[in-house]
């Protein structure tokens, strides 16, 4: 296919409530959309990148000056057979896999377009129905979370994931096991520990949770293997997960026993898709993460989901839990029984509503 067009959007969009994690705040979005055309059918994809590089290295500014000034054209300079190649084109970019996942997933919903077959479909899905958890950030009181994540039962959500920083950490866990004694429950550091709090965190233990998502630095899987030893909870690893060799690593390492696959953290289908194999080949298993994705982030995190090892209930959820309008028609809802039902429309199988994309969008740039 021969890509004639890459159209950059910077889109801002403020969330229904803010989302706290052990990093910061977030408030609203500084969305990049990236729309790759070839004979006027157009694949989409996103890159949610903060505006400060605060969960990876990545940041809002560095990934408009990337996707212009490097990665697009270098993506129009020669034709691309097949999605499968785009991957390793844009290999020349050290890091900044998120970047690099808005093109590479944008020409995987392309290809699947042209096809006529659903994304799911075209990477070997093999689930109609994907069950879903609810990422929940740092709250004010306890009070709060717990209202909260009755809510989020009530809506029928498969598990709960709260955020966990210093100072809101084991003591919150517990005064959440102690109201929801069976409800699936987890927690997420975001790096906020060193080994130096493995034996005060040793007591989440006892509050039955399905696995801890990264307590310890981002880059560092051996201290991970160094807790895990001494941690009953299983370790599930988000940040330090990068590409599939690191997914190897940590296995070997026993450093984790549960893995967050994030579609862009990887850099995009190839990588993820890798990363699932790895994990499923040995026993692993994983789940879809998210980073408060728009419609068309979430359309694509729901095809990844569709993968046979995505065993547990992902943070993939409904979109007015986050957006009062999305961008994609219609929304991505929640059926009572927690799961999301996969869309059976070719590529990620949601229309686009490119009046309400026009009307966020803040900068535009053609690439040709
Ligand atoms: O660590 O999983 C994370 C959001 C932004 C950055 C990192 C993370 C998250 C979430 C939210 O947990 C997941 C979601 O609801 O999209
Ligand atoms: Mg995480």
């Amino acid at each position: 296919m021969k890509i004639d067009r890459i159209t950059l959007r910077e889109l801002r969009m403020s969330l229904l409530s803010p989302f706290e994690t052990s990093f910061g705040r977030t408030t609203d979005r500084r969305v990049i959309l990236v729309e790759v055309e070839s004979d006027g059918v157009s694949g989409w994809g996103e890159v949610p990148v903060k505006p400060l590089p605060l969960y990876n290295e990545e940041f809002v500014d560095a990934s408009w000056f990337l996707l212009r000034d490097g990665l697009a054209p270098r993506l129009l300079k020669e034709p691309v057979e097949e999605a499968a190649e785009v991957s390793g084109r844009l290999d020349f970019i050290r890091g900044h896999r998120m970047t690099r996942a808005g093109l590479e997933t944008a020409a995987w919903d392309l290809e699947a377009k042209r096809l006529r077959v659903p994304l799911w479909k075209h990477i070997g899905g093999a689930r109609e129905e994907i069950d879903c958890g609810v990422s929940i950030g740092v709250k004010a009181t306890i009070e709060e979370l717990i209202e909260q994540i009755e809510r989020e039962l009530a809506d029928g959500y498969q598990r709960i994931k709260m955020k966990i920083k210093p100072g809101w950490d084991v003591d919150a866990v517990r005064a959440i096991r102690e109201r929801f004694p069976t409800t699936r429950l987890m927690a997420d550091a975001n790096s906020a520990y060193s080994l130096a709090d493995a034996e005060r965190l040793s007591a989440l233990d006892e509050l039955d949770l399905m696995m801890i998502e990264q307590p310890l630095a981002h880059d560092d899987i051996l201290d991970h293997a160094e807790f895990q030893k001494r941690l009953k909870t299983p370790i599930c690893l988000d940040e330090s997960i990068v590409t599939a060799r690191h997914a190897e690593q940590a296995i070997e390492q026993k450093a984790c026993r549960i893995i967050n696959i994030k579609l862009t953290r990887a850099g995009g289908y190839s990588e993820a898709i890798l990363m699932h194999d790895v994990a499923r080949m040995h026993h692993m298993p994983v789940w879809c993460g998210g980073m408060l994705e728009t419609g068309v982030g979430r359309a694509h995190n729901i095809a990844l989901s569709t993968l046979e090892n995505f065993t547990l209930p992902g943070d993939v959820s409904a979109s007015k839990r986050y957006f009062e309008r999305d961008l994609i028609d219609p929304a991505v809802e929640v059926t009572e029984r927690g799961t999301i039902l996969v869309p059976g429309k070719p590529g990620i199988g949601y229309d686009l509503d490119l009046e309400y994309i026009d009307a966020l969008t803040v900068r535009r740039e053609d690439v040709r």
